[in-house]
């Protein structure tokens, strides 16, 4: 009888766990700025989001489902530009060989990242711009994270080298975000993903290295001591549960921040989704 009645709670309790999806529901309209805000910005930089997390940790994932909504264009991180840089596999060179290449690298991410934070500007060309903007990764993350995990590898002149591009660009040109995603996961989680999503040029990188960016992520976002510059609002999702129930999370999320678009910042015009670089 006790034995029928512990079996009996466990598949009440399994029907109830399936039934109950857990969505986490993120985003707060109190987030988009008011639409004169938008449109008196003198940059003319659209509202602005960048996706950050881990390696492997799903930010293309989340991109996806931002596809088919007007007005918001959408800019994955052009990793296959990366991998064939007139010919040469970079993201290859800086794994297997970081401290001859950790520069290199990074000046290309920071030229791709910088080409990326200044489209859709407002008033240029006389083409309609979209309101929203969704990227993945930003310079941000090149900077507190991949910059710094190369610390003790590249040289301090190297370093300083990328740091002071940084600053430059940084107080000249509007390359500021107005929200950070951050995909928040455990590095066992990602590292058993990345293995099975089979990037060649990931898949001798050691535990040790996920380890270490996700203290840097979590330094940048959650404990946010690394810099000075200001921090836009950082939205924090769980990243590690399962894929079917993070779609829901994700797809609630591009809902809730499409219905909080100012009707007059509205084109119903389709921008770019694009899947590498433009
Ligand atoms: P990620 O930017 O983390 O992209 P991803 O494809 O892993 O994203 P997800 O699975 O979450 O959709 O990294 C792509 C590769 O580029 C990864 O091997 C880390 C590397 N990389 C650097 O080495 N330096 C950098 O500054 C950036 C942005 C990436």
């Amino acid at each position: 009888m006790i034995k029928f009645l512990i079996c009996a709670l466990t598949v009440v309790s399994l029907v109830k766990g399936k039934a109950t999806p857990e969505v986490q529901r993120v985003w707060k309209d109190s987030y988009f700025p008011t639409a004169e805000d938008i449109i008196t910005r003198p940059s003319g930089r659209p509202f602005t989001i960048s996706v950050e997390g881990n390696v492997g940790s799903g930010k293309s994932t989340f991109l996806n489902f931002f596809r088919g909504y007007p007005d918001i264009s959408v800019y994955q991180e052009p990793v296959d530009y990366w991998t064939n840089f007139h010919g040469e596999d970079m993201l290859g060179l800086v794994y297997n060989d970081t401290k001859r290449w950790g520069l290199t690298f990074q000046s290309l991410v920071t030229l791709t990242m910088l080409e990326t934070h200044v489209k859709d500007l407002r008033g240029r060309d006389g083409l309609p711009t979209p309101p929203v903007k969704i990227m993945e990764r930003s310079m941000q993350s090149g900077r507190w994270c991949f910059v710094e995990q190369m610390t003790n590898v590249i040289t301090n002149a190297e370093k300083y080298l990328l740091d002071e591009w940084y600053g430059v660009i940084r107080n000249t040109t509007d390359v500021d975000v107005d929200a950070i995603v951050y995909l928040r996961t455990d590095p066992q989680v990602i590292y058993e993903r990345i293995y099975k999503r089979d990037r060649k040029e990931e898949l001798k990188v050691p535990l040790s290295y996920f380890q270490d960016l996700h203290r840097l992520h979590e330094n940048w976002l959650i404990y946010q001591n690394v810099t000075t510059y200001p921090m836009p609002k950082v939205i924090v999702i769980d990243a590690n549960t399962d894929l079917s129930l993070l779609k829901l999370t994700y797809r609630q999320f591009a809902k809730d921040l499409y219905s909080a678009v100012p009707e007059i910042l509205k084109t119903n015009d389709f921008f770019s989704f694009c899947t590498g670089k433009c």
